[in-house]
């Protein structure tokens, strides 16, 4: 009996508590014919240590990859981030101009308010899954 309670309130605090919580995720919608576009989330780091993100999965996508935008001899530029640090307790923003996540060769054409699938992973071996709603650029542009 008690070994049930036990196992029922573990779980519960697991799932509440994710350590990594990935919100208001977006993926840009983009007029039909252009193959790549990008994805926009908050993730929050719940835990007592820093983690880092490595890497990024889409299956409607041939491709995903993390990242930044540079400023290099006064243009901005993107890169492409072998690791993206977030401090114990940081919420960091992956939003137009700065962190996102580039996708690759589009294997179907995306409509506004569709939900796809992606998931982002970190250096510790986590597999963070998310959904992401598709939206149209609103005020800032993202340029390619
Ligand atoms: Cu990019």
């Amino acid at each position: 009996m008690i070994r049930v309670a036990l196992l029922i309130l573990s779980l519960c605090c697991t799932l509440s508590h994710a350590e990594l919580l990935v919100t208001q995720a977006t993926v840009r919608l983009l007029p039909p014919g252009v193959p790549n576009t990008a994805a926009y989330f908050t993730i929050e780091n719940n835990s007592q240590h820093a983690e880092f993100l490595v890497g990024a999965k889409a299956n409607f996508v041939a491709k995903a990859e993390i990242h930044n935008h540079i400023h290099h001899n006064g243009m901005m530029k993107m890169q492409q981030q072998s690791e993206v640090k977030i401090e114990a307790g940081q919420t960091l923003h992956f939003a137009p101009g700065g962190l996102h996540i580039m996708l690759f060769g589009l294997k179907q054409p995306l409509s506004e308010n569709q939900v796809l699938d992606l998931s982002v992973q970190t250096k510790s071996g986590k597999n963070i899954r998310f959904k992401a709603d598709v939206k149209s650029p609103s005020i800032h542009k993202h340029h390619h």
